[in-house]
């Protein structure tokens, strides 16, 4: 179909798609690319961003609303900068946005806004969720009412920096004081959320991520390994982990029977795309399944200014996946 693999918006740079259904229609949660001058490192100190925008689809194919300013960070007491990927979450007639950004000390850090529509304003907690840390949030609802919220990233997403459940920062190169070789590589972190949506339940943990052997994925096995852009979805009762591995700008998936794993490592859901970052969400409506990600062709590949983009993907009925080649064969 024409409306595919071709930028979603084109007046704003937008990027990390969340993407959920609400009310029945599509609604996208991007983060918002600033042009600015950037410094390239692992600190991903160029993905500065300050607002999200929501905007919403009524159909495949329907023009894409932009809801306009859903919340910006002068309005967040705690945070400094970076807003990151973010989702939202809805219960009882709420919808919960949450977002990372770095806190005054330049600790990344989980904050919650609340509102009552899907497109906002969301009005911030004055102060981040308690013992939150690092990047990349995506909440997901299962079918008893848990409500899981899924996060983590490496690098410029410091859970290198958590490793023994403490913040012990480095001074050199990010990911240095992270497990090296054939140590098991650092999965995504999940945690239930509270019943009133605004904090953690249960402490973070870690989620496996586990070989066809059924051994942990190893540090070294980048092309396979977990590196941000934690998303969950559930298909014909099974749970489906899919990430991007960061440095190989792969988005690969794993599978299993429990939402807080282990996984078993499935294969690759998108080839690389134009610009460093490769990031994703993979939701149901009306019946097909789609896959929403970023590039950066819109900038003429320019890592930071990404645009959305998405595509019909095809689910065998055992779950796997075909895998997308975002620009054909
Ligand atoms: O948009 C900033 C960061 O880039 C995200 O948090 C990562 O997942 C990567 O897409």
């Amino acid at each position: 179909m024409s409306e595919f693999n071709k930028p979603l918006i084109t007046h704003m740079y937008t990027a990390d798609p969340s993407v959920h259904v609400f009310e029945g229609k599509l609604y996208i949660f991007p983060s918002h690319d600033l042009e600015h001058e950037a410094t390239n490192d692992h600190s991903g100190q160029k993905y500065a961003m300050k607002d999200y925008h929501v905007f919403s689809m009524e159909d495949i194919g329907a023009p894409v609303i932009d809801h306009g300013q859903a919340l910006h960070i002068d309005d967040v007491p705690w945070a400094t900068e970076r807003m990151w990927d973010s989702d939202v979450g809805f219960k009882d007639g709420k919808y919960y946005y949450y977002f990372p950004a770095h806190d005054k000390d330049g600790i990344f850090r989980i904050g919650v806004a609340v509102s009552d529509k899907p497109c906002g304003p969301y009005k911030p907690e004055p102060d981040f969720i308690p013992g939150s840390f690092s990047i990349d949030t995506a909440v997901f609802a299962d079918d008893d009412g848990t409500q899981y919220i899924y996060f983590g990233g490496l690098w410029g997403g410091q859970l290198e920096y958590w490793r023994t459940g403490e913040y012990i920062p480095f001074d050199g190169e990010t990911g240095a004081n992270g497990p090296q070789g054939d140590e098991p590589a650092l999965g995504p972190r999940f945690a239930i959320l509270s019943d009133d949506m605004l904090s953690y339940k249960t402490k973070p943990q870690e989620v496996l991520i586990l070989d066809e052997n059924g051994e942990p994925l190893k540090a070294s096995d980048i092309e396979r390994r977990y590196f941000e852009a934690a998303w969950m979805h559930k298909f014909n009762g099974k749970y489906y982990l899919s990430y991007s591995t960061g440095d190989t700008h792969f988005i690969c998936y794993a599978e299993s029977d429990n939402p807080a794993g282990p996984f078993t490592y499935k294969g690759k859901v998108l080839e690389p795309v134009v610009g460093w970052t490769n990031h994703h969400s993979i939701v149901e409506f009306k019946g097909k399944w789609y896959l929403f990600y970023h590039d950066s062709s819109l900038s003429g590949g320019v890592d930071h200014l990404r645009c959305l983009k998405y595509t019909e993907l095809e689910i065998a009925p055992d779950g796997t996946i075909t895998t997308v080649k975002p620009y054909g064969n």
